[in-house]
Order: structure tokens, then C-alpha cells, then sequence
């Protein structure tokens, strides 16, 4: 049975990863950190499916900012294949706390590679990048395109990827780097743009909000669906060669028309609820985003399937749904293993 190590597993890619490798017969180890509060919610639904239930799914507690656990946990577990999703992972937070996004996002990720090459060399190794990492280069970027990013967590993640490939072309590791674009779901976490939107619009929808506050509208973005992102990671990992690539849709969008869709899924008017405020405005901002998956495509087989339009409209029913229903933050679906 192949092994997969997960960090970041209780984020929304770790949780679509993990039912990703659990149904192709892998044994999934999670790493957790210790939290005041239970944090497994996007995951919690995979112990209550009958296949996972022979322990497929095992979570251990560790930060990637505590190398000597993640050496002790790798020289134990000797996986075959390791995903490094954790990462602080919110830009406008970045600039709040610099140095620890530094600490978590650039160094975490030496910590981790200098473990693999000390216990399991011979380990495929994901790193998450970013598209972040483009900042202000024009639009479409591609694999080659110059990496100019504009925030203490594009920067952090900009590091990442070039140790990434140094230990590559040093030492011979098959770790490789996923340039992705952003990808949501309703497993997203609420503080980002097109969640915080989808979220109100079910609150307003209810009558328990009434207005929604937001910053740059003008930013635009390609959003893709998550769990086709984690299908890409997978491949990038079972590929002859190893090789960076982007993952992207290629469309692009304003954060303005991710809300007039949204808004009007419900049948609202959004000018009637968004509000401006200036403190979700960023120090620096990254204008336009948009992706050329072409190499993915080429050499993985990988595309995008989920239109901008569809993805918003299930963001936004599944949030009305879970509104309806009273649940909490995310969707939680069970999936059949077989
Ligand atoms: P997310 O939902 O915010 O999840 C982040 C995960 O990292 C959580 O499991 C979190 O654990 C964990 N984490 C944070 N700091 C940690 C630390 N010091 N040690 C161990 N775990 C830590 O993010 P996501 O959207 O799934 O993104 C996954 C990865 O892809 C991230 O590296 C992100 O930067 C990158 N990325 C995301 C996108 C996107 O559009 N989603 C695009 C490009 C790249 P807790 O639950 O305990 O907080
Ligand atoms: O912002 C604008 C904001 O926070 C998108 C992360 O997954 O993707 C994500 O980073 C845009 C920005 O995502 C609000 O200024 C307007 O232009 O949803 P976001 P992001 O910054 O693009 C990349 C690829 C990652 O790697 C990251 O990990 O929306 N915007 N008003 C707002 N953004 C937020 N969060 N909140 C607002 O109220």
C-alpha cells in the first residue's frame, strides 16, 4: 500500500487531497497541530466512512516550524510520497505578521526537505506554491514567466520554490513545485474572498446579515475547484520526470463579478448589502492573475473543468444549504471508498 504524508491536512486542499489518496488504496498520514479547539471539522467525515476504517487515515501531531518532530515523524513513517499544504496561507495576514508567515512558509519548508534527505531520500516531495508569486508580472504567466511577488507571504513562498528545485538539482530528490492558481470550494476557508462573499449571500439570503463589507474590488483572479487542484498535485507526483507547473483555469475574473453572480444566484441585489471598507485593502496589491496551464496539460493530461460561473453558484448553494440546514463552516460529504 503506498504511503502519503500530509501537511496542512486540516486546510481545504489537505481535506480534498486526503479523499483523493484514500480512495486510490494509499495510507494517509495527517499532520495536525495541537489546538484549543477540535480543528478537524473538513476531515472528521472520513472517519465515519467503512473503508477508512481499517486506519487508513492516521493523524499525528507536529508544526513545520518543530524540525526535529517532522525528522523524527518521516524517519518513522518512511513515506512514499510527501504533500506540503501547510503554510499560513492568507495574504492580507502576511503583512500583519511577516515573520512568522517567513517562519512557517519559507523555513518550515527547509526544515521538511532537510528531513526527507536525511531519512527518505527517495521520497517524491510536493511543494504548494503560489501563483501569489507572479505579483506584478503581466498576465497570462506561465512556468517561465519573472516571479516579481508583492507580499510577505508571496515572498516566503518564492523561497520555497527555489529550495524546492535547489534540492532538486542538488541533490537529486524528486520534489517538485505546483505553481497554483486560486481554487476554492465550499471547504474554503471564510476569510477569503470568494467565501466571505458566498457565505454572506446565504446570511442576507436568511435575514441574518445585512450588509457585507469587502475591499478591492477590482482585484482580478482565475479561480479554479479545489478538488480538481489535488487530482494535478497527484499527477505532478506519479510523473517520469520531476518538473514545476502551473495549474490554472486561464479564465479570469473581477472580485466585482464573483459578487454580481453570487448576489444574484440568491436573487439578490448586491448594491444593496456590499460596503467598501478600507481595511481589507492590501499594502500592496496584485492586480490581475491569470494562468497558462498549457505544460500541465501536455505533460499530466491535467484541465480544468469548472467554469467561473459554475463555481460560484455551488459555493453559493451549498452555503445556502448549509444556512438552511443550521450545519457550521463547511460541507461535509461523505465519499465511498471502494
Ligand atoms: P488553508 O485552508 O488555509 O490550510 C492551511 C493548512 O496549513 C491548515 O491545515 C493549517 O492548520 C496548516 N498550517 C498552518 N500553519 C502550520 C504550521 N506552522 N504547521 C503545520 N500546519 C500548519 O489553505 P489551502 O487553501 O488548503 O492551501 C493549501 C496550500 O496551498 C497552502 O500552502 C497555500 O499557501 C497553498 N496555495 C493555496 C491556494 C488556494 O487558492 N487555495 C493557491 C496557491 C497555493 P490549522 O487547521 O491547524 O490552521
Ligand atoms: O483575495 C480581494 C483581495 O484573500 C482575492 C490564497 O489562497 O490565492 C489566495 O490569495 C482578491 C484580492 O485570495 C476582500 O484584495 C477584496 O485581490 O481570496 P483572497 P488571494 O489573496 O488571491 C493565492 C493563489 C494563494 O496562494 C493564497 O494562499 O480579493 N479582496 N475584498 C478581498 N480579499 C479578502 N480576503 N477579503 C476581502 O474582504
Amino acid at each position: 500500500m503506498p504511503t502519503a504524508f500530509i501537511t496542512g491536512i486540516t486546510g481545504q486542499d489537505g481535506s480534498y487531497l486526503a479523499e483523493l489518496l484514500l480512495a486510490k488504496g494509499y495510507l494517509v498520514y495527517g499532520l495536525i497541530r495541537r489546538s484549543s479547539t477540535f480543528n478537524t471539522a473538513r476531515i472528521d467525515h472520513l472517519y465515519q466512512d467503512p473503508h477508512v476504517k481499517d486506519y487508513r487515515l492516521r493523524l499525528v501531531y507536529g508544526d513545520l516550524n518543530d524540525g526535529a518532530r517532522l525528522h523524527a515523524l518521516l524517519a518513522e513513517i518512511k513515506p512514499d510520497e510527501i504533500y506540503n499544504l501547510a503554510a499560513q496561507a492568507h495574504v492580507q495576514v502576511s503583512f500583519e505578521m511577516p515573520e512568522g508567515t517567513g517562519q512557517t512558509d519559507a523555513l518550515g519548508v527547509t526544515r521538511l526537505l532537510e528531513s526527507v534527505r536525511a531519512v527518505c531520500p527517495a521520497a517524491r516531495f510536493y511543494q504548494a506554491g503560489s501563483s501569489e508569486m507572479f505579483g506584478s508580472s503581466p498576465a497570462p504567466q506561465n512556468e517561465d514567466t519573472t516571479l516579481l511577488p508583492r507580499s510577505p507571504y508571496a515572498i516566503a513562498k518564492l523561497y520555497a520554490h527555489h529550495m524546492t528545485r535547489n534540492y532538486r538539482e542538488a541533490y537529486g530528490m524528486f520534489a517538485v513545485s505546483g505553481i497554483l492558481f486560486n481554487h476554492e470550494s465550499p471547504r474554503r476557508g471564510a476569510t477569503f474572498v470568494t467565501r466571505k462573499i458566498t457565505r454572506a449571500v446565504a446570511a442576507i439570503k436568511a435575514g441574518a446579515q445585512d450588509k457585507l463589507f469587502l475591499g478591492n474590488l477590482d482585484a482580478r483572479r482565475d479561480w479554479g475547484f479545489a478538488p480538481e487542484y489535488v487530482e494535478g498535485m497527484w499527477r505532478m507526483l506519479q510523473a517520469t520526470t520531476p518538473r514545476d507547473y502551473v495549474l490554472a483555469t486561464g479564465e479570469v475574473h473581477s472580485v466585482r463579478e464573483f459578487v454580481e453572480r453570487a448576489f444574484a444566484r440568491a436573487g439578490l441585489d448586491w448594491q444593496q448589502h456590499v460596503e467598501i471598507d478600507p481595511r481589507y485593502l492590501r499594502p500592496t496589491e496584485v492586480d490581475v492573475l491569470q494562468g497558462d496551464a498549457s505544460r500541465a496539460a501536455k505533460d499530466l493530461g491535467w484541465k480544468a473543468q469548472t467554469r467561473f460561473h459554475e463555481l460560484a453558484d455551488l459555493m453559493v448553494d451549498a452555503d445556502l444549504q448549509a444556512q438552511q440546514q443550521g450545519r457550521g463552516e463547511f460541507e461535509v460529504v461523505t465519499r465511498h471508498f471502494t
